[in-house]
């Protein structure tokens, strides 16, 4: 069955008009004005409705061991949410173990996402760096379609790499098409901070930000960026927060250094006063880096509009705020008893467009094109997807929201589609909201209907990334 939908005004990075859209077998098969179809179609009428590509989320943790700890969702209910938020492709984190190859973790990482409702890629994080391990680099770039990695500058003996191991995993990357991912802050002088707090009685989880403060995220980064500069390798920041970290990626692209980043709607439209809610409610917004002061989501936002900042992703990073029904190992409950405990990640798949939307076009007066940009397009392009994801043209995938920009509405956690049983923005209201979506042709998000199943996600196997023009 042919999919016809009418009358929307079509928006991508670069285009703005209205049409109708023609999705076959999963593909835009025309694109045109006044369009009949004769035969077996199903027709969706988009008058006064944005149709837009569906967003692109290239920062997720599902059904993720993280240290003693686990993240909540499974990928049938984290692609869920995500396909209500108007996302319909993920890449998500699938990691190495010590002492075996990271092979491993993503045939184990293939196991679990068989129940995605979205398209799905991984980024493979890289924890064990030696001759086999970079060997296996290769492997997955060239045969398996995992075509960017992550590596950890913090967590000391959990997950971080240090310099050597930095820059040998750097170097095989960039010589061979992928892209280093960084999560960049100074994890050993982030342990000492920790360890004085907590030897001073300081618990709670308002020091979660206090021992992590932008100066060692700015460091980090300056020194991820410059040792990707000796390995040749292009990189991309995950989740930055900070002006200073910033400022070192604004100065490496201004000399043509290829330095990608993004940044997440928490830090864009929240501060560090979150962490001074009463009880232990801060720990709902303990997640690394932490919130920053007021004041540092202005540099963020003339980052996005200059394009030293590309991407808006989630860094959906779930642990439900109680210990029931799904356990402690799945909850901020870890620790109730001192904030280094505390299991750092949040949610936010299903609330990325429209937060992005209200701030970027409504307040802070950028396009709609360049909204697309940063929710789909870029992340596509960086991420060896474009043009099939994150673009509207004929021959591509039929992945397409219909959003209507007047809508105001509350983001509430009790109608959302994942386990969460919190949200970071609660009671908020936005401006914005998601009507419609179709992955591959097919109309699987209708208001507050679920049309979609868990296992019609595809594996998205990718080519050379880290190229955005
Ligand atoms: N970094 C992430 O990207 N996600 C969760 C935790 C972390 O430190
Ligand atoms: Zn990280
Ligand atoms: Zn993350």
């Amino acid at each position: 069955m042919k999919t016809l939908i009418k009358n929307g005004r079509i928006v991508t990075a670069v285009d703005d008009y209205v049409a109708d859209i023609v999705i076959d077998n999963g593909r835009i098969e025309t694109i045109g004005r006044h369009i009949a179809v004769g035969g077996d179609v199903e027709v969706h009428d988009a008058s006064g409705l944005l149709v837009m590509p569906g967003g692109v989320d290239v920062h997720t943790h599902l059904d993720w061991a993280f240290g003693a700890t686990h993240t909540v969702d499974t990928f049938g209910t984290g692609t869920k949410a995500a396909a209500f938020g108007g996302t319909t492709t993920l890449i998500d984190f699938c990691n190495q173990t010590m002492g075996e190859s990271p092979l491993k973790g993503l045939e184990q990482w293939h196991k679990r996402r068989e129940g995605a409702c979205v398209d799905v890629g991984a980024h493979m994080i890289m924890l064990d760096v030696n001759a086999g391990s970079l060997a296996d680099m290769k492997t997955l770039i060239n045969r398996e379609g995992v075509s960017s990695f992550k590596l950890f500058m913090a967590y000391p003996g959990v997950l971080m790499l240090d310099d050597g191991a930095l820059f040998k995993a750097m170097r095989m990357a960039g010589a061979n098409g992928a892209l280093t991912c960084v999560h960049a802050e100074n994890g050993p002088v982030i342990q000492v901070l920790v360890q004085e707090a907590l030897e001073q009685g300081l618990t709670a989880p308002k020091y979660h930000a206090t021992t992590r403060p932008p100066i060692l995220e700015g460091e980090a980064t300056h020194r991820a960026i410059r040792l990707s500069e000796l390995a040749r390798a292009p990189l991309y920041i995950v989740h930055l927060s900070s002006g200073e970290a910033l400022s070192y990626v604004s100065e490496a692209r201004d000399r043509g250094i290829p330095v990608h980043a993004e940044t997440c709607p928490h830090y864009l439209f929240l501060t560090n006063e979150e962490y001074e809610r009463p009880g232990f409610e801060g720990a709902k917004y303990v997640m690394t880096p932490p919130l920053r002061e007021r004041g540092q989501a202005a540099h963020l936002w003339r980052g996005l509009k200059t394009d030293d900042l590309q991407v808006v992703s989630t860094d959906h990073c779930p642990f439900c705020f109680n210990a029931q029904p799904y356990g402690i190992q799945f909850s901020k409950q870890l620790g109730a008893e001192r904030f280094s405990e505390i299991p750092n990640g949040a949610p936010g798949v299903e609330t990325r467009l429209p937060l992005v939307f209200e701030g970027a076009v409504l307040k802070q007066g950028m396009s709609i094109n360049r909204f697309v940009e940063i929710v789909a397009t870029a992340p596509a392009k960086l991420f060896d997807l474009f043009p099939m994801k994150g673009t509207i043209a004929v021959g591509t995938d039929g992945d397409i929201v219909l959003f209507n920009p007047d809508e105001q509405w509350t983001i509430r956690a009790a109608e959302h589609h994942s386990r969460m049983d919190y949200t970071l923005f609660e009671g908020r209201s936005v401006t914005g909201r998601v009507k419609k979506v179709f992955l591959r042709g097919q109309c699987i998000v209708d208001g507050a209907t679920w049309h979609g199943r868990e296992g019609m996600g595809q594996y998205l196997s990718r080519g050379e990334s880290g190229r955005i023009n």
